[in-house]
């Protein structure tokens, strides 16, 4: 696993396709073995390491799977109202039924522009200075233009990850998902995530699924 980059704010950056990323709870208990390894040789380098755990603590439904949408359609929502337990912020969401498209897993998705450019957040409990790696499934709407879509993921109100997703050559059978990722340490005893979309014009937007959010055992970076 490599990081791709580092942002001015400190928060870790890196996205790579998701057919080379390692998948399923197998794959974190190799990633698991081989850190655990490699401390005990103090040879670390900007290593990370994530416990099998399957979330933060109060986290949910990064997979986007309720409420559940009559297949082959999608319910808009606007902000203030709730999605699971995500929450609109602004503008307006598109939560995508079973059949719609394809999702990265599940059946439903989320596109962050509903009836306009939208976002949404959610908050959950964390462990004061631990770090969390947040990863999530990025694709875009194919309707319609802009090709590219745009948006950004912010911690506590703190952009950790800017975002675009080029839909050239995608399809609703084919929405080519990428696997995106990045840490960030806790300053406290919760997090707010919020997806944002900053497509333009709105309507069409980012698609997201699969968000997770593990906290990591150990991470050491030496640069
Ligand atoms: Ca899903």
């Amino acid at each position: 696993m490599t990081n791709s980059g580092k942002s001015t704010n400190g928060f870790a950056q890196g996205s790579m396709p998701s057919h080379q990323r390692g998948r399923g709870r197998g794959s974190r208990w190799r990633r698991l073995s081989a850190g655990v390894g490699l401390v005990g040789a103090f040879t670390v380098v900007g290593a990370s390491v994530t416990t099998p755990a399957d979330a933060a603590s109060g986290f949910g439904d990064g997979g986007f799977e309720t409420p559940v949408v009559q297949p082959y359609t999608f319910h808009t929502y606007f902000a203030g109202e709730s999605v699971g337990p995500w929450t609109v912020t602004s503008g307006s969401v598109e939560l995508n039924g079973a059949g719609f498209w394809q999702a990265a897993d599940g059946d439903q998705s989320l596109d962050l522009d509903g009836a306009d450019t939208g976002a949404l957040s959610q908050i959950f409990s964390t462990n004061l200075l631990t770090t969390y790696r947040v990863s999530y499934s990025l694709a875009g709407n194919p309707d319609d233009i802009p090709a590219v879509k745009t948006g950004k993921v912010l911690v506590n109100g703190h952009v950790a990850q800017n975002f675009s997703f080029d839909t050239t050559g995608t399809s609703r059978t084919n929405m080519g998902y990428v696997t995106k990722a990045f840490t960030f340490l806790s300053a406290g005893t919760s997090a707010k995530l919020e997806f944002v979309s900053t497509t333009t014009p709105g309507g069409y937007g980012p698609v997201i699924d699969k968000v997770k959010v593990d906290s990591c055992l150990l991470i050491i970076c030496v640069s």
